[in-house]
Parts: C-alpha cells; sequence; structure tokens
C-alpha cells in the first residue's frame, strides 16, 4: 500500500519539519560564516596610516639608516608605488580626503584644535559608512584628528561625545582625539574618555591656561624634551602641548605605551571580527612628535629618536600583519600601508631628530616635506598588500589616496551617487596591477594648490606666505606669488621653474585646476 511504502501524513510533516531544520541550519551557518566565495568578494580591507612619513623613511624605499622588515615583508609581497600621494601636505586635510573621498579645499579643512567639532558632514557617507553598509564591521584605532562633538556646543569630555567616528560609519573606535602634542591627552573608547575619574573631571581650552597643571612655559625645568611656544601649555608625561588640559588626572595617557595600547586594540577587533569582512583604519601616532617610542626601541637605529619611532611603527605594523597572517587572513586582506603627508624633523620639540638625521633623507629625492607644495609635501610610501588578487611589483602610477573611496567601492560593486565623494576616481585596475595606469591629473593640497599632469608640476601662485615653515620647520615651503611650472622627467628635485618657457602647459594646468575646483560631481574613472 501505498501508505506502507512511503509513510503516513504525520511522519511526513515529521520529515519536512527535520529537513527545514537542516535547511534553516545551513542558512544561519552561511550568515555567520561566509563561504570562502564570499569571502574572496569581500575581502578584510585594512588601511596602515603612519603619521609624517618621509619618502624615504622605510628601507623599502631605500632607507639604510633604519630597518623596517616588516614593512618591506608588505612591500615585497605587494605593488609598491613610487609615485602616490597623500591629498595633502598636512593631516586633517589628508585624512578628512581619505575618509570622504572629497579633497579638503571644499570644506576648509585645516590642522584642527584639539576642542574642534568634527568636521565631517553627516549628509557625506564616508568610507567606513558604504563598507557597513556593505556588511563590513569597521574600526579606527589611533589618532583621529577630524573633530569630535557638535559645532554649536562645546565637547563635555566628562559625557559621551558625539558625533564622532562611531556616528560617520565605525563600529567600534579606539582613539588619540587629536595628536600628540595636543590635549587632551586622553585616550577615547566609543566616546568616552577612558579611566576617568567622576571626582577629577576633565576639562580643556585653547585659550587660557585652566587647572593647576604645570606648563612648559612656567616649569621648562619638568621637561624630558624643551619645546618651541606654542607647544609649552600643560604638561603631560613630562612634555608640554598645545592646550591646556584641567583634570582627568588618572585617564592621561602614557605615551610611551601607545606602541602595546593600540596595537592590542587593533589585534582584539581583528580577532572578534575574523568570521565577518572587517575594515580597520589603524592610525598611527608614530612617528609625529612628541617622539617617545618604548624603552625597547630606543637606541635601535642609526638616527636618533626619530629613526626609533619609525623602528616602533615598524614593529607594530609587525604585529598586527603577524596577527593577521596567524588568523589566517592575511592573504584575503588588502592592506594599503601609507603616510598622511611628508617628513619634518623639528616639529616644535627639541628632541634631537635634527642634529642626528646625519646622512638620511627623509623626503628622498623631492624638495619640500611637511606643508610644502612640493612634491615632499605629498609623495608618501604607499604600498597595497593582497597575496589573494595581487602580484607584487613596483607601479610608477600617479595615485592618490582621495581614490581609495571610490576604488574600494568598484571593488565591492558599492555603487556611488554621482555627488558622492566627487574627487575620487575609480582607479582599482591600477591599485591591483603594476602595470595599469593610474590618474592624469592629480591635485596636491597645501597652503595652495599643486597640480600634476604627466611630467609637469604646476604650482598655483599665492600671496599666502608662511615663513614659519622655512624659519622653525626649515621646510621648503614652494608657496610663491609667481607660478611655478617643473618638469619632473628631466627635474625631480623641482629646482628649474619653466613657467616661462611653457606657457600654453601653465594655461592648460591653469583651466584644469578651475575645472577641478567648480566640480560638482564625481567623475568616473575606470
Ligand atoms: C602644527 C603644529 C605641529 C603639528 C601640526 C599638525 C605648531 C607650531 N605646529 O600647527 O607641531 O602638530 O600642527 O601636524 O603648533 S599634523 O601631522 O597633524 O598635520
Ligand atoms: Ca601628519
Amino acid at each position: 500500500m501505498l501508505t506502507h511504502k512511503l509513510c503516513n501524513a504525520k511522519q511526513l510533516s515529521f520529515i519536512l519539519f527535520l529537513l527545514s531544520c537542516v535547511g534553516l541550519s545551513a542558512c544561519n551557518n552561511k550568515s555567520a560564516h561566509e563561504t570562502s566565495t564570499q569571502k574572496l568578494e569581500r575581502p578584510n580591507i585594512v588601511i596602515f596610516y603612519v603619521d609624517d612619513l618621509g619618502y624615504q623613511d622605510i628601507g623599502a624605499y631605500g632607507a639604510s639608516a633604519v630597518k623596517t622588515p616588516n614593512i618591506d615583508k608588505l612591500a615585497a609581497g605587494g605593488i609598491r608605488f613610487t609615485d602616490a600621494h597623500s591629498s595633502s601636505a598636512t593631516c586633517t586635510p589628508s585624512r578628512y580626503s581619505l575618509l570622504s573621498g572629497e579633497y579638503a579645499f571644499r570644506n576648509n579643512a585645516a590642522v584642527l584644535k584639539g576642542d574642534a567639532a568634527l568636521i565631517i558632514d553627516p549628509q557625506k557617507p564616508t568610507i567606513a559608512n558604504i563598507l557597513q553598509d556593505k556588511g563590513y564591521k569597521t574600526a579606527v584605532v589611533g589618532k583621529w584628528h577630524l573633530g569630535l562633538g557638535d559645532i554649536n556646543s562645546p565637547v563635555d569630555w566628562n559625557m559621551r561625545v558625539s558625533p564622532g567616528p562611531n556616528e560617520r560609519g565605525f563600529d567600534y573606535s579606539f582613539l588619540l582625539p587629536a595628536t600628540g602634542d595636543r590635549v587632551p591627552a586622553v585616550y577615547m573608547e566609543d566616546g568616552y574618555v577612558v579611566d576617568l575619574d567622576a571626582n577629577d573631571p576633565l576639562y580643556v581650552s585653547y585659550e587660557q591656561k585652566i587647572g593647576n597643571r604645570p606648563t612648559g612655559r612656567e616649569n621648562p625645568e619638568l621637561l624630558r624634551q624643551l619645546a618651541d611656544p606654542q607647544h609649552s601649555d600643560s604638561i603631560i608625561n613630562g612634555i608640554s602641548r598645545i592646550g591646556f588640559m584641567q583634570g582627568g588626572q588618572s585617564a592621561q595617557w602614557h605615551d610611551e605605551s601607545f606602541y602595546t595600547v593600540f596595537t592590542d586594540k587593533a589585534n582584539d577587533f581583528i580577532s572578534r571580527n575574523q568570521q565577518d569582512p572587517f575594515f580597520l583604519f589603524f592610525s598611527f601616532h608614530d612617528i609625529h612628535v612628541p617622539r617617545l617610542p618604548a624603552q625597547k626601541f630606543i637606541g635601535k637605529s642609526d638616527l636618533g629618536i626619530r629613526g626609533d619611532a619609525i623602528i616602533q611603527m615598524d614593529y607594530i605594523t609587525g604585529q598586527i600583519t603577524k596577527h593577521l597572517s596567524s588568523l589566517n587572513l592575511l592573504d584575503n586582506t588588502l592592506i594599503v600601508f601609507t603616510s598622511d603627508n611628508g617628513p619634518v624633523l623639528n616639529d616644535g620639540y627639541e628632541d634631537g631628530a635634527v642634529l642626528d638625521n646625519a646622512g638620511h633623507s627623509p623626503a628622498g629625492p623631492f624638495r619640500g616635506g611637511k606643508y610644502s607644495a612640493f612634491e615632499g609635501g605629498t609623495r608618501v610610501p604607499t604600498i597595497l598588500h593582497y597575496p589573494a588578487r595581487v602580484e607584487p611589483g613596483v607601479s610608477n602610477s600617479l595615485m592618490s589616496q582621495v581614490d581609495i573611496y571610490a576604488s574600494i567601492a568598484a571593488l565591492l560593486k558599492i555603487p556611488l551617487k554621482p555627488v558622492q565623494a566627487i574627487d575620487s576616481e575609480n582607479h582599482l585596475k591600477a591599485w591591483l596591477d603594476a602595470d595599469v595606469k593610474g590618474r592624469e591629473w592629480l591635485v596636491e593640497e597645501s597652503y595652495t594648490l599643486s597640480l600634476r599632469n604627466h611630467q609637469w608640476k604646476y604650482i598655483a601662485p599665492t600671496e599666502i606666505d608662511m615663513p614659519w615653515i622655512a624659519n622653525d620647520k626649515k621646510i621648503e615651503s614652494g608657496l610663491s606669488k609667481e607660478v611655478q611650472l617643473y618638469d619632473l622627467s628631466t627635474d625631480i628635485g623641482e629646482r628649474k621653474n619653466l613657467a616661462e618657457v611653457y606657457p600654453e602647459v601653465v594655461k592648460k594646468m591653469q583651466l584644469e585646476l578651475v575645472k577641478i575646483e567648480n566640480q560638482t560631481a564625481r567623475i568616473n574613472a575606470q
């Protein structure tokens, strides 16, 4: 009989129930743990963003007085770019462009004070937002310097500070809020000052002295490094900073511990999210001032404290890449290693970096450094490491960090609106293949605008003069009332101004710059 051969209705419904359980659990597994094909489609993304690292400050780019084996390994296994640029010659603008895909001049984004409000408009999704929407777990660990809190009310550091990175696409944040040389000298985790004692509230001022913490100006005998007048406010950990800080004693950071504190937070984030695709924006304090590497790195380079900070930075890079490797994630992680601007030796503290630098050229063959309109301002070490898809090589393509946004969107097939990330061009193919050409035009922001086109480098004339760049930092600013045009194919050091010899090239560059300045939608390069 049919019922004997097959089964009765009760048995049938039980079998169906079992089948549906098997089906459900398969689905659940699928959402909790991605299949290997899905993983390949959504690689992890890690951006190592070093602060103030110059073109020739690491072994892979020619440094010999400082050894950087961990970064060199990334370079050997990935693509090393020789003509890649931060968007700007200073920190806040470069970070703004990296995260928003928009030039900083559109938002007047300049170096911020430590109590500045967040400068990222909520209407403009960040690269973290678009990755979060794509199912990524996202984190920023390290230096932020894009402001915190609302423009309409001063930050109250004793409450949750918002908006911040967690309101701009990051699931997790562990921050050095501004810079190492600016107060507040405390860590912030998901909007809260870490280890703050409610009985000792924290206040910050950039206007006047508050509280009774000694200052570098009044008590220079307490300093471990003498500082210039701007860096002579509140003393924390024997170092005077920019700005005044009252209270918050228990929350004060200890600079020498950065190398484990930030590394551990990054590696914990990676461990917690190893089953899902993740995006980690690891934003170093190193090698910015004040340079206070941990004892174990002191004397490890031939370049004094600045070289030791580079060694510490390389060590941290190694700790994170080794962690990725130990979890079997390194192959399918797209790593970009780069810097926010060019190098500087004396940036406010007498730490010996100038004296100890003998024989080392932080900017390599390029003129200028941090703050400068010359190539040294923005041409920075840039390595892309992604073994699952990228063949090792050296690329001479013209590349900009502002394009990381649209290129990652292309990799993940995330559609962008024409008015979103308007300066970000999709150069995914050039990021992943050393033989593919990158940008035709590239803007370098400083206190003026520079423009690259093939071998040509144009620097827009300006009335702005920043004498402190030459006087205090001993860096050539590149600012001039004269039009400047250089042919980098014969003059990599930007010494011979050819503006009068090639007026038609100057004209072409000026017209393009006006076009870029007036641009209101994204140009979709393939
Ligand atoms: C400058 C600081 C400098 C550094 C820089 C920001 C002075 C004289 N100089 O204003 O020390 O903090 O800002 O560096 O105050 S950056 O890498 O974050 O752009
Ligand atoms: Ca910087």
